[in-house]
């Protein structure tokens, strides 16, 4: 189909055409869904642009908030030809029971648009939030899911058994698989994408690069991808238009498959929590006697350790005494050896006195042996010297009496004569 051919296609597409005219229907319903920050108000901006001739206008708010967190907190909603509305949905941040829960709500219709989605984490208020969607029923409208994926983001391995069964709900909740758009198409590879897509059951993958203030230029090819997305919802509805519908009839149907998801998830979330709360006690029971083990074989560690310490105690006291018992004989050792040591002194001491005295004794002795003899000596020489002197004495009288004899005998000669 050529580029013309295809915006006349969506443009003047109307539900009356269908082979069994509108069946109740008088508006084919776009509803976006993704997860935040990939790109669903910039796609409400950039079909608008596409659509309707002239400036860029930034008609739904898209960007990204410094927190990472959603920009789009209300389900509003933009009408991009008179058949079709495009619903911008709150977005997900995680695949949680909850959020799915109201991502489905949104997708039935049942959350009102132009207020803020509020996730309900709590069973009871889901319930009566749906409930309130009756005060104001829609059943006019014909659903087709949109889902958006921004190409350079990498699902979780986990998280790819969620994304199957969120097709197969989206299905079951409008009749039709949801059609991926793949934003960013020209910033990764999104043939990659598109085969994980495909892999997880999607029948219509499109790729688009969206427009932004920054990024204006409009070319024929990336004007087609946005004309090619709507083109295959607008098929789509064709087909099923095929078929006789009944809106009132899609809408209860709807809501049982709400009823019956959100209960399951209730139930499933209970016996969760139950199972959580049984391990828990088990664990916790486990807990409690490995705690008690722990304390027996902690206590038993510290009762040998204190027995270990006792006898280490007991050892290193009799080391002590062993060692005071030979300090103390060593002592005693050193106090006899000393005693030995000062008797031996003493007792040489006394020998040295003794033979000293001995000494002086026999000094003494020799000195009065030697006064003796030197006394005797003198008294020898006294005798001596006496008997010289006597043997002078008688010499002299000899000679005096021999000169007498010689005067006698010299005086008789003279008078002889
Ligand atoms: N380059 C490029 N940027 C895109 C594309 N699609 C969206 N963006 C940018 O991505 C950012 C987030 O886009 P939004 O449209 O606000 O995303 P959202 O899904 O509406 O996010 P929430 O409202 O927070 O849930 C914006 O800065 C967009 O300009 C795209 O195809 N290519
Ligand atoms: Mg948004």
């Amino acid at each position: 189909m050529e580029y013309n051919q295809l915006q006349d296609y969506v443009l003047e597409f109307s539900l009356d055409n269908c082979p069994r005219g509108n069946q109740g229907y008088n508006r084919v319903l776009l509803q976006l869904f993704g997860f935040t920050g990939h790109g669903k108000s910039a796609l409400i901006n950039s079909l608008l642009y596409v659509l309707q001739a002239g400036k860029y206008k930034i008609h739904a708010k898209s960007g990204m908030t410094p927190s990472g967190g959603a920009v789009t907190m209300e389900r509003r909603a933009y009408e991009i030809t008179p058949t079709i509305t495009v619903v911008d949905n709150r977005g997900l941040v995680r695949m949680t029971d909850y959020e799915m829960r109201m991502i489905y709500a949104q997708l039935g219709n049942f959350v009102p648009l132009n207020k803020k989605v509020e996730w309900r984490g709590n069973y009871e208020e889901f319930m009566s939030q749906l409930e309130d969607s009756e005060l104001d029923p829609n059943y006019t409208d014909f659903i087709v899911p949109v889902f958006i994926y921004k190409v350079l983001y990498t699902l979780p391995e986990q998280e790819k058994s969620q994304m199957k069964a969120f097709f197969k709900n989206c299905r079951d909740l409008t009749g039709v698989f949801p059609i991926v758009v793949l934003t960013y198409k020209t910033s990764g590879n999104y043939f990659e994408v598109e085969k994980m897509f495909k892999c997880l059951g999607a029948e219509v993958v499109v790729a688009v690069e969206n427009y932004s203030e920054e990024d204006q230029t409009q070319t024929q090819g990336r004007n087609t991808d946005f004309l090619s997305l709507l083109k295959y919802a607008l098929d789509d509805v064709r087909f099923r238009m095929v078929h006789p519908r009944n809106p009132k009839e899609e809408r209860i149907q709807r809501k049982k498959f709400l009823h019956i998801y959100s209960h399951n998830t209730y139930m499933e979330e209970k016996s969760k929590k139950e199972r959580f709360m049984a391990r828990k006690r088990m664990e916790d029971r486990k807990r409690f006697f490995a705690r008690k083990r722990e304390e027996a074989i902690r206590k038993r560690e510290a009762r040998r350790r204190e027995e270990e310490s006792r006898e280490r105690e007991e050892a290193r006291r009799r080391t002590e005494e062993a060692k005071r018992r030979a300090e103390e004989a060593r002592a005693i050792e050193e106090a006899r050896r000393r005693a030995e040591e000062a008797r031996a002194i003493e007792e040489a001491r006394r020998r040295a006195e003794e033979a000293m005295r001995r000494e002086e004794e026999s000094r003494r002795a020799e000195e009065a042996r030697e006064g003796e003899e030197a006394r005797r000596r003198e008294q020898a020489r006294r005798r001596e010297a006496a008997s010289r002197r006597a043997e002078e004495v008688r010499e002299r009288e000899r000679v005096r009496m021999r000169a007498e004899e010689h005067r006698r005998k010299t005086e008789g000669s003279c008078f002889i004569q």
